[in-house]
């Protein structure tokens, strides 16, 4: 795999960069296994604190050119690096698979996702826009601005190693924002090879070194982040447990965040429902990425006169779905990311059978030829109750929880009585059900579907959650807006002061 990708050709590789530079200090490596095989692919040296400092000061000596440079100018930096991605779309998508387990299609759906930020990006470097207001003085002028908030933190997660960066830093840069990300310690190589992917465009353009800066490590590195009043904005896409902790640290200086955190999506599927449509998007939603999306879908939420044909078609669909090594083309479901993943799904399904729950599609481990990993497992679908804890909490595996229901109104209510709140779905051909669903007293989430699955959102949609998925939105519609600080300015053009709110103030 290492000769594909313009990846430093170090046997270690070099974990820190402001941009064209790479390099490390400590001995501490990170080593980067493939779920696919088990292999050791790749160890990079972890950042040190003092490499750490470095990047930031590097950073915010870039972010006082960077700002300077006019924002079309910036998205056009961002465009000549979706033209790189789309030129490395395969090489980089095959990485992802390898060094992610996702399987090939998904890999390259990533990139693609990459790309389209790009594109997307480069449009909102000329849509930068504030309002203007009519004042209530005389010969006063109001409007406001946007400026760039300074050095934005990334902390992405394993499960989308790279796109999640791209949502963050496309958007950051054109609105003249400097990044420092730091990778899940699960998928390092992909990070440095996205931060090599983009080293010519960064070099012919003469951006400052420093404004796409990369930092390795795991929890420590995420904290030094968290604290550091230099870092205006930190994006942290992860756990709940993760975000609470980035979120109140943040919190605690003042600081601004963006956090994407758990998911416990639900697809109502109404008697309305035309299955044809509702079975493969109910199986994508549930084993796609194997599970490990955010936006999985891990809850059916089933009219309760489908139930018995539900049965059979997931358990027909189920018996099709062929596990193993994500970059053979014909597979559907890759491996989870590592044997702690494998544990929470054993624990999970402990959980269900303990509580008292069947399964429609059994569990299992994977073993034997082809599965020598040990991080492979079955898809599976069990009947379950809405309540329970294991239904409660999100476990990244491909776990689908099959909960029958009577009214429209109690299916809702059972969609929205979770911790989490970020994507959600209805299957159903009748409107009012449809609008209900979608309405002030429908779901809760920060995403709702009719028709479609929960999982695989466009970059065009603002994409986050309510509730413990943490409330922040990335990538489309308005969410640049959180990578730069508004200013509202009054301007006096008359040759007298008169004060708001009619106030008179005689010297
Ligand atoms: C995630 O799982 O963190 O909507 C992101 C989707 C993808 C992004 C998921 N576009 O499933």
């Amino acid at each position: 795999m290492e000769n594909i990708l313009p990846v430093p050709q170090h046997k270690n590789k070099p974990g820190t960069s402001t941009g064209q530079q790479f390099w490390h200090h400590g001995d501490k490596t990170i080593d980067s296994y493939s779920p696919t095989d088990g292999s050791l692919i790749a160890r990079v040296y972890a950042s040190t604190r003092a490499d750490y400092d470095r990047v930031v000061e590097t950073a915010q000596a870039a972010f006082a050119q960077w700002r300077l440079v006019p924002a079309p100018k910036r998205g056009d930096i961002v465009r000549q690096m979706g033209d790189q991605f789309r030129l490395y779309k395969s090489d980089l998508g095959k990485l992802v698979s390898f060094e992610m387990g996702k399987s090939f299609q998904e890999g390259l759906g990533e990139v693609q996702e990459i790309i389209d930020i790009c594109d997307f990006a480069v449009g909102q470097s000329r849509q930068l826009y504030g309002l203007t207001m009519h004042s209530e003085r005389p010969a006063h002028r109001m409007y406001e601005q946007y400026h760039p908030v300074g050095i934005v933190g990334i902390i992405s997660a394993f499960n989308f190693p790279v796109a999640v960066w791209s949502w963050n830093a496309m958007l950051a840069w054109v609105c003249g924002d400097v990044c420092i990300w730091k990778p899940s310690e699960k998928t390092p190589l992909t990070a440095l090879a996205c931060q090599q992917i983009i080293q010519d465009v960064l070099r012919n353009n003469d951006v400052p070194e420093g404004v796409s800066c990369l930092v390795s490590g795991g929890r420590d590195t995420g904290e030094w982040l968290a604290r550091d009043p230099r870092v205006a904005l930190v994006s942290a896409t992860g756990s709940t447990r993760m975000g609470k902790a980035v979120g109140v640290a943040v919190a605690e200086r003042m600081g601004r965040s963006l956090l994407e955190l758990g998911g416990n999506n639900a697809i109502i599927v109404s008697n309305n429902a035309d299955l044809d449509l509702a079975i493969p998007a109910i199986v994508f939603g549930a084993v796609g990425t194997a599970g490990q999306r955010c936006t999985t879908t891990r809850r059916l939420i089933v009219h309760q006169s489908l139930l018995p044909e539900i049965r059979n078609r997931l358990a027909r669909a189920y018996a099709q779905l062929r596990i193993g090594d994500p970059l053979d083309p014909t597979v559907h479901v890759g491996p989870l990311i590592d044997k702690d993943a494998v544990a929470g799904y054993q624990k999970a399904v402990a959980d269900i059978r303990e509580a008292g729950g069947t399964f429609i599609v059994e569990p299992g481990t994977l073993t034997g030829a082809g599965y020598e990993s040990g991080c492979y497992v079955k898809p599976c679908v069990a009947e379950a109750q809405n309540h329970w804890p294991v239904v409660q909490r999100e476990t990244f595996a491909p776990i689908l929880y099959v909960i029958p229901y009577t009214t429209l109104d109690e299916a809702i209510t059972l969609q929205n009585s979770v911790p989490q709140g970020l994507s959600s779905a209805i299957f159903t051909l009748n409107l009012r059900e449809a609008e209900q669903f979608l309405s002030v007293a429908g779901s809760d989430c920060g995403i709702a579907n009719v028709n479609i699955g929960t999982s695989g959102a466009e970059i065009g949609g603002a994409f986050g959650g309510e509730k413990e998925t943490g409330g922040g939105r990335e990538s489309g519609s308005d969410a640049w807006k959180t990578y730069m600080r508004r200013q509202t300015n009054t301007i006096n053009y008359g040759a007298t002061m008169p004060l708001a709110q009619g106030i008179t103030f005689e010297l």
